[in-house]
């Protein structure tokens, strides 16, 4: 990023509702106008709050308040002294749609196993990649397909339990705000019967089937090739070997989870689907169950691929519990979530690692007719505590989010949306309405207000992010990056040379280089779209 790039107004390079709070974010103190972007005319007079020094970006901040600003438009703000402006922005009744749909359009820019068309893919069409069976590790005599699904990330892995995560979120997004996603996408699946978002988590869902072992019900922790291709390698080029990484506990606790969800929300547009997803949920149960003792899942050594290693596994096995109760409303399952509900374990967490968030969630939106009291009084209560805290953290930071310093770590933008989502659950469960403030403030950083004075999501906002680590991009010839993905964000840890390079040193927020070489701050993935999916759903309407 050019250093000089970055103004000293930040804004939501998108916008801001038209109703409610809005901020900017400046490095400068003083009087600042808001001006309508046409014309140039002055709009509203505002000043600075004082300058303070922020921890996470290193840096002296203030907000400037422009919520008197409420009719429809375009606008720019300048500080009176220096004329220094920021980007333009909008301000809408529903400033978020074309967003909103990106993110969504993404997954389809995922899909493994079929020809993007130029119909649906543009300039960013491809062949058919993936398409050989793979073989079970260890036992290279047998081979089975497992075509289909979405790539991962930047890699073209397919991992179980990160899928089910970006599927979970895009299902409850459906659950949540089904007026969100009244518009077709349009996908090649596109029926104006069933909506959009149900066709695009089919195509991964019918893929983690083939993940699943029909003997045992246990699920294939991951379908990848070996090692990773070099960067620039075009997915219908990469040809090395497919191997099925053994079964682990974390991969089939997510999958019975999501499977479970989806037999409750397939159910009224494919029944025999939801019924397929619900006897796959249980036959991964029945392993869970037969199996209550299995270590984390380790790569074999032959295998360089993601890990996604998590020696926790309880908090997958209470979300299929859950999910399965949720779902079917069998005593059975209650029974076995009461009781892994009396283990200690956090109870919050929204993936990838950790999961439990989701069985709560499951719990809790499930409603307290169908509840044990005191279970749902307590763990509503600790999503209470939660965005209290959430909350409170995002008052107290320069740009209004909840990360503290040490969590800007790989994939914070990821953490920046999963505090978003629980705080509108949070929103949705206790109707406080500082929780709603408080997550349009994530998606305000995630859109440009932060130190990079970067939107995070490709093609969104006039200084988005261009270079992701992504392989399809780096293969092809085209100048633009595919619209619509969330990079990972600033990461201090700097695992890689790239960041390394050139970040050392830099505060935590600012430990972000958009460059294609740089896995650890700028790749892509499914499951840091998919919340940010959720999120944005919320305003939407
Ligand atoms: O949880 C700890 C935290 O307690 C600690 O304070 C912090 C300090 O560094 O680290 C946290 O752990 C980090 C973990 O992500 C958190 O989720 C690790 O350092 C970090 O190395 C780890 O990064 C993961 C990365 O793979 C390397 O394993 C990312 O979460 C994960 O998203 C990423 O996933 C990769 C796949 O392996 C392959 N496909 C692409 C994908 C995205 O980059
Ligand atoms: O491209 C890989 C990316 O998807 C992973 O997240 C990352 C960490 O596991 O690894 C990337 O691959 C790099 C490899 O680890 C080291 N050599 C360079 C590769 C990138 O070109
Ligand atoms: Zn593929």
């Amino acid at each position: 990023v050019d250093a000089n790039r970055i103004r000293s107004i930040t804004v939501n390079q998108i916008g801001y509702p038209q109703e409610g709070r809005k901020l900017a974010v400046f490095t400068a103190e003083g009087s600042f106008q808001v001006r309508e972007a046409a014309s140039g005319s002055l709009i509203h007079l505002g000043a600075t709050q004082p300058l303070a020094y922020d921890e996470a970006s290193g840096q002296a901040v203030a907000f400037g308040d422009f919520s008197a600003v409420n009719q429809p438009g375009r606008y720019y703000i300048e500080l009176e002294a220096s004329k220094a402006r920021s980007a333009v922005f909008t301000i809408a009744a529903s400033p978020y749609e074309d967003v909103h749909l990106g993110l969504l359009k993404a997954f389809y820019y995922y899909r493994c196993g079929t020809e993007l068309t130029e119909e649906f893919a543009g300039p960013w069409a491809h062949g058919a990649c993936h398409l050989a069976d793979g073989t079970i590790h260890g036992d290279p005599s047998r081979s089975q397909d497992g075509c289909g699904g979405w790539h991962d990330a930047g890699d073209y892995g397919k991992y179980a339990g990160p899928g089910a995560k970006a599927v979970a979120d895009l299902l409850l997004a459906f659950e949540c705000y089904p007026g969100a996603f009244r518009k077709p996408v349009p996908l090649p699946e596109t029926d104006g019967f069933m909506p959009d978002v149900l066709h695009e988590c089919r195509y991964e869902l019918n893929w983690l089937f083939k993940m699943q072992d029909l003997v045992s019900g246990g699920v294939y922790h991951k379908l990848t090739t070996p090692h990773f291709p070099p960067l620039a390698t075009r997915p219908e080029d990469d040809l090395s070997p497919l191997v099925f990484s053994p079964i682990s506990a974390t991969a089939t606790g997510c999958f019975a989870g999501v499977m479970a969800m989806a037999a409750r929300v397939y159910r009224p547009y494919d029944e025999p689907f939801a019924l397929r997803c619900l006897q796959a949920a249980e036959g991964a149960w029945a392993w869970l169950r037969e199996h209550p003792d299995v270590p984390g899942f380790k790569n074999p050594p032959d295998i360089s691929t993601g890990e996604y290693g998590d020696k926790q596994d309880i908090d997958e096995r209470y979300w299929a519990a859950c999910e399965l109760y949720r779902t079917t409303g069998q005593s059975v399952y209650h029974e076995a979530l009461q009781a892994y509900s009396r283990e200690d374990f956090y109870k919050y967490g929204l993936g990838w690692a950790d999961m439990s968030g989701y069985g709560t969630i499951a719990y809790l939106l499930g409603g307290d007719d169908q509840a044990d009291p005191a279970l749902y009084a307590s763990l509503l209560d600790g999503l209470r505590q939660e965005a209290d805290l959430l909350t409170v953290q995002s008052e107290q930071d320069g740009y209004g989010l909840s990360l503290l310093p040490s969590q800007y770590i790989w994939g914070s933008n990821m953490l920046v949306m999963n505090h978003a989502m629980l705080l509108l659950f949070a929103y949705r469960l206790l109707a406080d309405r500082r929780y709603e403030e408080a997550a349009l403030s994530h998606v305000h950083y995630l859109l440009g207000r932060n130190a990079m004075d970067t939107s995070y999501v490709t093609g969104f906002g006039d200084q988005a992010y261009r270079n992701p680590h992504y392989r399809p991009g780096v293969a092809d010839d085209i100048e633009e990056p595919v619209p619509g993905f969330v990079s990972g964000g600033p990461n201090a840890g700097l695992q890689d040379e790239c960041a390394k390079a050139h970040l050392t040193g830099k505060p935590p927020a600012q430990c972000f280089i958009d460059h294609e070489d740089s896995y650890a701050t700028n790749e892509v993935t499914i499951y840091w779209n998919s919340p940010a999916l959720f999120v944005v759903s919320h305003w939407v309407r």
